[in-house]
C-alpha cells in the first residue's frame, strides 16, 4: 500500500495539534512534572546506552511519534532493505550493507544469489594479505617489509577507513605507518608520502568505480612517485599497489594485479562501504581478529535494529527524535560532540553519512517534498569545542539539538582526567537543558548591566549515548546505530537515502571546465559571465591567453 507523503500521514497532523497544545513546555517544566522521566526516557542496544530525557519530548510525544514510524511504513521498508529489495530505485539496486557483517552461515539473497559466502570469500582474502604485511610475509619489489600503508580514496573511500584508523589507534600495529589520501590538491599527496621509503610503501587504491577522477589521478602521481623512487621498474607496481573495487577490468588496466584485487558490490553504497573491502587498510592496521570484533559489532547493532520493539530501538527512538527536532522544533542543524578523542573525526564522517543520504528534496515518487529533510551536521570532540562554538549552542539564537557521546570507562587511565571528561560531558547537557535564569544570575551578586548576557535561556535539547568503553565492536555498533538512524529518517521523510546524484554533478562539470582550464586556444566563452570571467583569469594565472 503507498505511504502517503509525511504531512498527510494521520499521525503527523496529531504530533502537530500536540506540539501547538504542548511544544511550548520547557525542559524545566517537563522534569518539574515528571521527575522520573531521567530513568525513564533512555534505552538500550548492542553495548550503547541512550540517555533522551533532555529532548523536548513527552510520552504522548513519543507514542505519536512511533505511531508517525508506523504509518510511514517502516517495518515493511525495512524488512525489505534486510531482505535485499531494490530499494535505491533510482540506481536499481538493493542497500545490504548489512550483508557486510552477516555471520557465517546467514543466509541474504539478492537476484537468486545467497551473497553471505560471497562476502566472507573477501574478508577471508582480505584477512590473508592483511597478515602477510603485518607478519612481513608480503615483501616489497626489493624485498624490503612494508612500513607505511596508503589508502588513496575519497568520499566513502576515505571518510570511513579515516575515522576508523583513528579510532581504533591503540588496537593498531605500531611499526606500520598509515597516511591518508583523498584531495585532488597535490598537497595531500606530496604531504602524506613526506618521509616515506618507496620501497617500504603500499599503496591501497580504494574506488568502488576505480573512475573518481581524484582517485585516479592521486593514484597515477603516486605510482610515478614510486616509479622514480624504485628505478623504474615497472614491475614494482604489482608489489606496491593493490586495490579495492568493484570493477576488475578497470583495475586491471591500471596495472594492480587483479589477484590483489579486493571487491565489494553495487549493493554497498560508498558511505556504507567502511566496512567491506574498503576496510582493508582498518583490517591491515588493527588485524583480521579485531576488524572481525568491528563486523560483530555492527552486526550485533543490526540485530537490535532489526527485532528491538520500536520503543526501545536506539536508531528509532534517534530518528524519531531528529524528525521530532527538524519538523516540529525547527531545527537546522544538529551536532554530534564526541567526548572521546578517538573519535574526531567521528563527526566528519557522520557528516558524508547523514547529508549524502537526506540531503535530499524530492521523495522516492520524484515529488517534492513539502517540509525539511536533513539537518546539517557537524560536530568537534569536546572538550575542545566547548572553548570555541559552544557558545553559540548556549546563547546563541539557533536551536541545535546534540548528540553527545562519551565513554563510560577510558582507554588511558591517566590521574584524573577521565573523570573531567565526563563532568564535561554531563554538565554541559545539563546547562543546555536548565540554563541559568535572571534571578539565579542576580542571586551570585552579577552586576545589573550584565545580567542579560550572562542569562541562558536553556531548554535546548540533547541526547547522551554512552559506549562502555572504545573498542572495535563498540565502534561498530556506534557507527550502525547511526546508519539506521538516517535509514529511518530518510523513510519518514520518504527520500531515496542510497542515491547521491548531487555529487554525481560535480564529477561532470570539473571535467568540462578541466578541459577549458587545459586547452592552448582560448576556449569559446561556454559559461555564464562570472564562471567565464574566473575560467580567463585562472588561464592567464597558468600563463596560458
Ligand atoms: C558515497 C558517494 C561518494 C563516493 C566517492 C568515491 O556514498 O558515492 O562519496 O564514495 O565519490 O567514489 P569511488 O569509490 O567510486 O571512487
Amino acid at each position: 500500500m503507498a505511504v502517503p507523503p509525511l504531512r498527510a500521514r494521520p499521525a503527523f497532523a496529531a504530533l502537530a495539534a500536540h506540539h501547538a497544545a504542548a511544544g511550548g513546555r520547557t525542559l524545566r517544566e517537563l522534569f518539574a512534572a515528571d521527575p522520573g522521566r531521567g530513568e525513564r526516557l533512555t534505552a538500550e542496544g548492542a553495548g550503547v546506552f541512550l540517555d533522551y530525557a533532555k529532548q523536548r519530548v513527552t510520552d504522548e510525544t513519543m507514542a505519536l511519534l512511533l505511531r508517525l514510524a508506523d504509518e510511514s511504513g517502516l517495518a515493511a521498508r525495512t524488512a525489505a532493505m534486510f531482505a535485499g529489495e531494490r530499494i535505491n530505485t533510482t540506481e536499481g539496486r538493493a542497500v545490504l550493507h548489512v550483508a557486510l557483517r552477516a555471520p557465517r552461515g546467514a543466509r541474504i539473497v539478492v537476484d537468486g544469489e545467497d551473497v553471505v559466502p560471497k562476502v566472507h570469500e573477501v574478508l577471508d582474502r582480505m584477512a590473508a594479505f592483511a597478515d602477510r604485511v603485518r607478519d612481513g610475509a608480503w615483501a616489497g619489489h626489493t624485498g624490503k617489509r612494508i612500513r607505511a600503508v596508503v589508502n588513496v580514496g575519497i568520499g566513502g573511500s576515505d571518510l570511513g577507513p579515516v575515522m576508523a584508523h583513528r579510532a581504533l589507534r591503540p588496537w593498531a600495529d605500531p611499526s606500520l605507518v598509515f597516511r591518508f589520501v583523498s584531495n585532488v590538491d597535490a598537497t595531500d599527496l606530496v604531504e602524506a608520502t613526506r618521509g616515506l621509503d618507496p620501497a617500504e610503501t603500499l599503496f591501497v587504491v580504494a574506488s568502488k568505480t576505480f573512475t573518481t577522477q581524484e582517485t585516479m589521478t592521486n593514484a597515477e602521481s603516486a605510482r610515478a612517485w614510486l616509479l622514480r623512487g624504485l628505478g623504474g621498474d615497472a614491475r614494482a607496481v604489482a608489489r606496491h599497489f593493490v586495490a579495492v573495487s568493484t570493477d576488475a577490468a578497470r583495475v586491471k588496466a591500471f596495472g594492480i594485479d587483479p589477484a590483489n584485487m579486493f571487491g565489494f558490490w553495487d549493493w554497498v553504497g560508498g558511505r556504507y562501504s567502511m566496512d567491506s573491502a574498503i576496510g582493508l587498510s582498518t583490517m591491515i592496521a588493527v588485524g583480521p581478529a579485531r576488524f572481525r570484533e568491528l563486523l560483530a559489532g555492527f552486526h550485533a547493532m543490526d540485530e537490535h535494529f532489526r527485532t528491538a520493539p520500536p520503543a526501545r530501538n536506539l536508531p528509532v527512538l534517534k530518528a524519531l527524535l531528529s524528525v521530532w527536532n527538524v519538523n516540529f522544533l525547527g531545527a537546522t542543524s544538529t551536532a554530534v560532540l564526541p567526548y572521546d578523542q578517538y573519535l574526531e573525526r567521528f563527526p566528519a564522517y557522520l557528516q558524508q553519512l547523514a547529508m549524502e543520504s537526506n540531503g535530499k528534496r524530492v521523495r522516492l515518487d520524484g515529488t517534492a517534498v513539502d517540509h525539511d529533510t536533513c539537518p546539517v551536521w557537524w560536530g568537534e570532540p569536546g572538550t575542545n569545542g566547548q572553548h570555541s562554538f559552544y557558545q553559540l549552542l548556549h546563547q546563541g539564537t539557533r536551536v541545535v539539538p546534540v548528540d553527545f557521546l562519551a565513554c563510560e570507562r577510558p582507554v588511558h587511565d591517566v590521574g584524573r582526567h577521565h573523570a573531567m571528561l565526563l563532568a564535561n560531558v554531563v554538565a554541559q547537557g545539563e546547562a543546555l537543558a536548565f540554563g541559568r535564569t535572571a534571578a539565579e544570575v542576580r542571586a551570585e551578586g552579577t552586576p545589573e548591566a550584565l545580567v542579560p548576557h550572562r542569562v541562558f535561556e536553556g531548554n535546548r535539547p540533547s541526547s547522551t549515548l554512552l559506549l562502555e568503553r572504545l573498542s572495535p565492536h563498540a565502534l561498530g555498533a556506534l557507527v550502525a546505530l547511526y546508519e539506521h538512524q538516517v535509514f529511518v529518517e530518510g523513510t519518514l521523510w520518504g527520500v531515496n537515502s542510497f542515491d547521491q546524484w548531487g555529487v554525481e554533478l560535480g564529477k561532470v562539470l570539473a571535467s568540462r571546465v578541466l578541459a577549458e582550464l587545459e586547452a592552448d586556444a582560448p576556449p569559446a566563452p561556454a559559461h555564464d559571465g562570472s564562471t567565464n570571467a574566473l575560467i580567463r583569469r585562472l588561464r592567464r594565472a597558468r600563463g596560458a591567453r
